[in-house]
């Protein structure tokens, strides 16, 4: 590729005349010609892989990369006096997701694209993806993110469906991204639309007309379904989608020459979570249209379907009333009731029923029952589904339950965002992990040779440096690189438990001003989202926000202490953030994280990750081995017995532990409360103090110490640098490589 060429044709001057918008924007016209020259793989039977969200983040870069032209243009770029990196800054996030499930979808196309597996995306194009997140008084407020442009990685095409809503029927029409393998074939993201979508009608900040369906239907992503209107548009979404998915992929099957009760020789669904179950009744309402009387659609779709479920919090299983499904997509309900049926003809076993004596219908119930495949996203995820969450179907159909740990994309979140890091690692074990993550494991044999573990601490001290520079360029935040950088970025949810961090944090405050000072200074990141209807969530975040503000401001703490929130934390701002960091918080209460997958980008980024016995943390551990990890608090099974028990009282824990009531008090102390709103630092405390329903308190003493003697043995650089190698060597297990071959020969066989 010749830049210069390429501005010239375009915009009719060199490169280095060109500003960096229509640099970019010559990038973006190649890349995508390149993308659709490249193979398509071929196979008989193909993937869909259906999910409300998929969190793409940038693609410039990425897509470079895996077509083998990043460093080129790079190099190229910078002959004309422009830096590849300020290129990248024009393109827009696509934040088509919430978190790990968006993420993940994300990751899982890289993968399957690189394998040259036969396997496309199919979702929605939302026209405002999650909303960009803004400070003001101490508190996030919500705006909306537009993030389309005239031109972007969309292709417009004119491939377009029916879907008919009891109101009346929209259109769909199907846009494409292409999905650029590693060195390899190139897929699709197919995501719909609908041609009346109206942004005109989002009125002050991210509220619009939720009755409007015809205009708002793609909008938004949603982040929380709090009120009625939301959840009616929410399976507005969910059919729209699905309906226009499914009847794309029964098209390319009769191409092929499927005869429709075959179709499982042809297609394989995997369900994302719950947010795409229609497709199922969806699916065999199209087969008996086309002519398959009702039971050989119903074992036809049965075959070629599979669930992941990605949590085991109960109010995150959708259950839909049947009111709801009746005035949105009338023409479901009778097959979901035939699903019903069949079920309880079967089996007496009410926990088992599709719809339950309230009338609402449990998704997740579809999926299992009418499906070859359940899957959990990490082992001990999956041991709980089978075990307590699910026990009642494992008891039915063992056969179906199955473990899919979790990874990450290698590309994206080691060769993109630490290029120091990886050029180490090609130094010194050539590039083969790049395809086979696994032989990251010869980095072993480095452990004790003290040049490479300087050369480690040094690419640390480098991204570190880099963090320093964009906080302060991009927020005006000026941090210190000599600390160390204690990281927590994720969604914002009390079962992760930011409130456990931010407890830490006054406890550490306070003994600061008793004089006990830390030998190193420690600066502690956040960055974390709230839905805006989720209560608690707004006053962890407004916690937070009030003690960076006290604790950057008292001359007496700050040198050692600092407390960094990062707005409008994305997967951008996580591409910066993860390769600076020296401990990697997971502090999820154990049992309730499925897996996370940040907890994997942090190891191998070589951060040491400070967590519980839960989700992939557990994997991690038995990776790496005691030493090259902190673990601490109360194991899964105590949990779940507690929980069972109903037996834990936090008052109890809050008169007992006097850390932990020094540092409760704290939240509504003279301090705080002149820095925020005593509404909501009140409504915290009396939260903690009478419910704490995500059990910080059992596990604080041990999280402190734990915390403690993790600062402690940072000071030693080699030994701490030997972790670091560790921890990098290990995670070639979470490439999401290593997942989606597993998830290929065990469910797609593709
Ligand atoms: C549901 C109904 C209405 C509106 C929104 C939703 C909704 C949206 C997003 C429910 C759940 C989600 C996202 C869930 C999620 O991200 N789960 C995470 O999945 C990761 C990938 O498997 C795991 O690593 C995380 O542990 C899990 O929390």
């Amino acid at each position: 590729m010749n830049v210069s060429e390429l501005t010239k044709a375009k915009y009719g001057k060199e490169a280095a005349l060109c500003t960096d918008e229509e640099i970019y924007y010559t990038l973006l016209d190649e890349v995508q010609r390149l993308a659709a020259a490249k193979k398509r793989p071929e196979s008989k039977k193909k993937l869909y892989y259906f999910s409300a969200e998929f969190l793409i983040g940038k693609l410039l870069s990425n897509n470079l990369i895996n077509l083998g032209l990043y460093d080129e243009v790079k190099r190229q770029l910078k002959e004309c006096g422009k830096d590849i990196c300020a290129v990248e800054e024009i393109e827009n996030e696509p934040s088509l997701g919430n978190g790990g499930l968006g993420r993940l979808a994300a990751c899982f196309l890289d993968s399957i694209a690189t394998l040259g597996l036969n396997g496309d995306g199919v979702g929605l194009k939302y026209h405002f993806g999650l909303f960009r997140q803004v400070f003001r008084n101490n508190r996030q407020t919500a705006q909306p993110d537009r993030w389309l442009t005239d031109d972007s990685w969309l292709i417009k095409t004119d491939k377009t469906y029916t879907v008919r809503f009891k109101k009346g029927a929209v259109t769909a029409r199907m846009y494409d991204i292409s999905v650029t393998g590693y060195d390899s074939t190139t897929n699709k993201l197919h995501l719909f639309d609908i041609d009346s979508a109206d942004e005109s009608i989002v009125t002050d900040g991210i509220n619009f007309d939720k009755e409007l369906f015809d205009k708002n239907l793609t909008l938004f992503l949603y982040p929380d379904d709090s009120d009625d209107a939301g959840r009616m548009l929410r399976i507005y979404q969910q059919y729209f989608m699905v309906s226009a998915g499914a009847q794309m992929l029964l098209d390319e099957c009769t191409a092929k020459g499927c005869r429709l009760y075959d179709l499982a020789d042809y297609a394989m669904i995997q369900i994302n979570d719950t947010h795409p179950t229609m497709v199922i009744p969806e699916l065999i309402r199209l087969l008996t249209e086309r002519g398959l009387d009702m039971d050989d659609a119903i074992e036809a779709v049965s075959k070629a379907c599979a669930y992941t479920n990605h949590t085991i919090l109960a109010e995150a299983l959708e259950k839909w009333p049947i009111s709801y499904l009746k005035q949105v997509v009338p023409q479901l309900m009778p097959i979901i009731e035939v699903l019903d049926n069949k079920v309880r003809r079967k089996y007496d076993d009410k926990s088992l029923f599709i719809i339950d004596k309230d009338e609402r219908v449990h998704m997740a119930h579809i999926d299992i029952h009418y499906s070859v495949s359940v899957n959990g996203v990490a082992s001990l995820h999956t041991d709980i589904l089978k075990q307590e969450e699910l026990n009642g179907f494992y008891n039915i159909y063992p056969e179906k339950f199955n473990n899919k740990t979790n990874g990450i994309t290698f590309r994206r979140w080691l060769l993109h965002c630490n290029p120091e890091l990886s050029a180490l690692i090609s130094s010194l074990i050539g590039n083969g992990y790049k395809k086979d993550a696994s032989e990251l494991k010869k980095l072993l044999g480095f452990r004790k040779d003290a040049e490479v573990l300087n050369k480690l601490l040094e690419i640390k001290n480098i991204k570190k440096r880099q963090l320093k520079e964009h906080l302060l360029t991009s927020k005006n935040i000026e941090i210190d690189e000599n600390s160390v950088f204690d990281i927590q970025v994720k969604r914002l949810h009390e079962y992760k438990r930011q409130q456990l961090n931010a407890l830490y944090i006054i406890h550490k405050y306070l003994e600061i001003k008793d004089g006990k000072k830390p030998s190193k200074p420690i600066t502690v990141i956040f960055g974390a989202k709230a839905a805006p209807a989720y209560v608690i969530a707004q006053d962890i975040i407004h916690l937070i926000l009030c003690l960076s503000e006290l604790i950057n401001g008292d001359p007496e703490v700050s040198h050692y202490l600092k407390v960094v929130m990062v707005e409008n934390y994305n997967v951008t701002e996580a591409e910066k953030l993860i390769p600076a960091c020296d401990i990697s918080e997971q502090i999820s209460l154990a049992s309730k994280e499925a897996s996370g997958t940040g907890n994997m980008k942090f190891m191998l980024n070589g951060a040491v990750t400070l967590g519980t016995e839960d989700g992939a943390n557990v994997e991690i551990h038995d990776l790496v081995g005691n030493d090259n990890i902190y673990i601490f608090g109360d194991k899964s099974e105590t949990v779940v017995e507690r929980y069972k028990k109903a037996s834990y009282k936090a008052m109890e824990y809050y008169e007992e532990n006097e850390a932990i009531k020094k540092a409760v008090d704290f939240i509504t102390g003279e301090e705080l409360m002149e820095k925020g709103c005593a509404e909501c630092l009140e409504r915290l405390a009396k939260e903690l103090k009478g419910k704490d329903w995500f059990m910080t308190f059992p596990d604080f003493d041990e999280y402190v110490k734990t915390r403690e003697k993790a600062y402690k043995d940072y000071e030693n650089r080699l030994e701490w640098a030997e972790k670091m190698l560790v921890n990098v060597a290990m995670a070639g297990y979470f490439s999401s490589d290593r997942t989606i071959e597993e998830y290929n020969r065990d469910i797609w066989k593709l």
